[in-house]
């Protein structure tokens, strides 16, 4: 009896690491494991038998029994670890991944001249005391005209040509538009306020328009708006040209011209000197000499009217700057229609 246990763990044994050997993924590696080491495996039958043996036999067997145990457990971990390797050094080589190959750097994207800009103009302004708010694009009839002295039919309103969007009220009453400049956030800004008011309105604007070398249908103004007693047209010219140096430095020349804006009185334009022909006149400029940069004015008394300020006692200046003809003036760029293409080649000059 005593021999016939000792020879079938020598048995076990041999047959085990035998087959072991021959053994080349985990899934059979598994079903050896069971087959020896499992709740039912040939090994654990033989230490379970343990209890049914004269006290002498049970000794040696199971001392036997544990220590083929133990040999077979430290094949099966050692068989597994190796298998592992084998298989990830497998993977990697059937994978078309190349990990000793240096990465794909990352393109980092920098930013828009456009925004570059305003954030300069907004940093120029904040230093004079102004605050920057913003405002919807998408603007009712009423804000965009009526408010700013332009009721229905009114000739002035061909000025802008306008992209409407097909909604209004339930009356049929309201109609709305992209907004064809910023100038309806100074009625919205004096409707929530009261003076005194130092304030841009930075934002995107849409016009139905033919686009040409200075011309989007897309483009970006800065509103400005200051309302207190006893402001004067001296104010407007005086922070607007400090805007101008602050921007474009001493040097440049700054035109100032009467112009017509229904919620102003007076109005004016005011033009930097050409880029390319520092006022000779060239194709740039359309043989002007200057490039208009912004529309300004004294703010007219009825538009205090609309807001519920009283012109008697409150005066005030708005302009509104086109911010692209900024960056053009700045780094000479001959068309405007380059800042949305999204061309890199342009975009990444900056
Ligand atoms: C206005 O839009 C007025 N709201 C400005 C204003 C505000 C006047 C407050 C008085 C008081 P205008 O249409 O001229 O005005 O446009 C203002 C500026 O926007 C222009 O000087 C120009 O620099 C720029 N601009 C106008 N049209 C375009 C366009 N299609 N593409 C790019 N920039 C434009």
């Amino acid at each position: 009896m005593g021999t016939e246990n000792t020879q079938k763990l020598e048995r076990i044994q041999s047959e085990a690491l035998e087959k072991l050997d021959t053994i080349n993924d985990l899934k059979d590696l598994e079903n050896w494991r069971v087959t020896y080491l499992g709740r039912k495996g040939t090994l654990t039958q033989v230490l379970r038998g343990l209890s049914q043996l004269p006290i002498e036999e049970r000794r040696d067997i199971g001392s036997r029994g544990n220590q083929l145990k133990s040999l077979l457990e430290q094949k099966l971990s050692e068989k597994e670890e190796s298998l592992k390797q084998a298989d990830l050094e497998r993977k990697l080589e059937e994978s078309s991944i190349d990990v000793t190959l240096p990465g794909y750097s990352i393109q980092l994207g920098r930013t828009h001249p456009t925004t570059k800009i305003l954030r300069q103009v907004c940093d120029i302004f904040a230093s004079m005391g102004f605050e920057i708010v913003e405002g919807p694009e998408v603007e009712w009839d009423s804000y965009n005209f009526e408010a700013l002295n332009m009721p229905k039919g009114h000739p002035a309103r061909d000025m802008w040509d306008t992209m409407w969007v097909d909604y209004t009220d339930e009356n049929g009453e309201r109609p709305m538009l992209l907004r064809t400049h910023t100038s309806p956030m100074e009625i919205r800004f004096m409707e929530r306020r009261d003076p005194p008011i130092r304030v841009i309105m930075p934002g995107k604007v849409y016009r139905y328009e033919a686009t040409d070398a200075t011309h989007e249908s897309m483009f970006y103004q800065v509103e400005g708006l200051a309302i207190d007693k006893g402001i004067t047209m001296a104010d407007l010219k005086g922070t607007l040209y400090e805007f101008a140096r602050k921007l474009f430095g001493e040097d440049r020349k700054i035109r100032f011209r009467c112009d017509y804006f229904p919620f102003v009185e007076p109005g004016v334009e005011v033009a930097i000197d050409c880029f390319v022909c520092h006022g000779e006149g060239c194709s740039v400029c359309g043989g002007d000499g200057w490039i208009e940069i912004l529309g300004a004015g004294m703010t007219h008394p009825d538009v205090l009217r609309w807001v519920g300020y009283d012109p008697d006692v409150y005066t005030g200046f708005a302009f509104g700057i086109g911010l692209e003809r900024i960056p053009m003036l700045m780094y000479g760029i001959d068309d405007i229609r380059l800042f949305y293409n999204n061309d890199m080649r342009f975009l990444k000059q900056f």
